[in-house]
């Protein structure tokens, strides 16, 4: 992902700051990936909508991540934090399963993979 250092003032560098110096870092919160499972059942044109709806990729970005998922049995379709991925996931699983399918969606903290 992107080079931003995701650093904790907690750290030990904050022990190197100058008397009177503010430590200007953000606290970051964790980030999840949140990912889709392969099954063989459930259709691809159904992965593809799922992609394009919930994680608002274009037909042909969600075409690739559907076959990368097929192939290598799963694949991750964003980055977001805590409550956003939790809602992604139950949104996702939700729909599949209305639509019965078993189509599985996840989440993993960043780092955690
Ligand atoms: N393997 C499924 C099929 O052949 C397609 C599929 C792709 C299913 C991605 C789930 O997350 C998935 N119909």
């Amino acid at each position: 992902m992107g080079t931003k250092k995701r650093s904790s003032p907690t750290e030990t560098t904050e022990l190197l700051l100058p008397e009177r110096q503010v430590d200007t870092r953000l606290n970051l919160p964790p980030l999840y990936t949140v990912y889709l499972l392969n099954d063989d059942y459930t259709p691809m044109d159904f992965v593809v909508e799922v992609l394009m709806r919930y994680f608002l990729m274009d037909h042909a970005v969600a075409t690739q991540v559907m076959l990368q998922i097929h192939q290598k049995g799963r694949a991750n379709c964003g980055l977001y934090t805590r409550e956003i991925a939790e809602t992604k996931v139950v949104q996702v699983n939700e729909y599949a399963r209305r639509s019965q399918y078993p189509l599985l969606c996840g989440m993993i903290e960043s780092g955690a993979e």
